[in-house]
């Protein structure tokens, strides 16, 4: 199964996010765009990649204890940018810091149970849309409307292990949860990891 860590806004962060990309969609070309379900929306700490299933007793413990290490930051979803004419991306304004190093520790738990990481930096970003394949759409006026937004700040209170499957053609990914860990205190009996 293809396997990424990540955090997740919290439902008000989610819809004052919302309410911001509505407004952005209303522009020229938006619908040309593969826009992320909100229910999925995340900031990425690790990409494992096509994992084998053995491997998820292992990494969910290890997961767990890195989580267990890091107390929960509070961080502000800020501005807009994208990767070229690839992916549209909210970006942040606080916590940055704190999120880069539970990315390195979730990358580290990932190299510990023999997953072969990418050296990529940590970016600090949630993805709201890609570009199709086959249409090229310049995402420089999303960004720029986006360059204004500062959201309300919030605490990430877990850690959590994201299955992704491809979605229908021409749909984005499904992201579902496998797993979720508490920041900041030993994860409890009330832990779900479901192979
Ligand atoms: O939604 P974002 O952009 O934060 O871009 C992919 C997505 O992150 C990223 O993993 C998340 C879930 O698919 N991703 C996909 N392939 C990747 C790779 N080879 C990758 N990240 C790093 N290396």
């Amino acid at each position: 199964m293809r396997l990424f860590a990540a955090v997740q806004p919290p439902p008000p962060a989610v819809a004052e996010l919302a309410g911001v990309v509505s407004e952005v969609r209303r522009l020229p070309d938006a619908d040309r765009l593969r826009w992320a379900d909100q229910q999925g929306w995340h900031l990425t700490m690790a990409f494992y990649g096509e994992v084998d299933e053995v491997v998820l007793p292992e990494l969910s413990a290890r997961l767990g204890r890195a989580a267990a290490r890091h107390q929960p930051p509070t961080v502000r979803l800020a501005g807009g940018g994208r990767f070229g004419d690839r992916a549209l991306w909210v970006g942040m304004s606080e916590g940055r810091p704190e999120l880069e190093r539970l990315a390195a520790s979730a990358t580290a738990a990932g190299r510990r149970v023999g997953i072969p990481m990418e050296g990529r930096p940590f970016h600090g970003h949630l993805t709201l849309a890609r570009t199709r394949n086959t249409a090229a759409t310049r995402l420089r006026p999303f960004a720029d409307a986006l360059a204004s937004f500062q959201g309300t700040s919030w605490v990430v209170t877990s850690l959590l292990l994201m299955r992704s499957d491809p979605g229908e053609v021409g749909q984005p990914p499904r992201y579902s949860p496998v797993g979720q860990w508490p920041l900041g205190r030993e994860p409890g009996p009330g832990v779900t990891v479901e192979p």
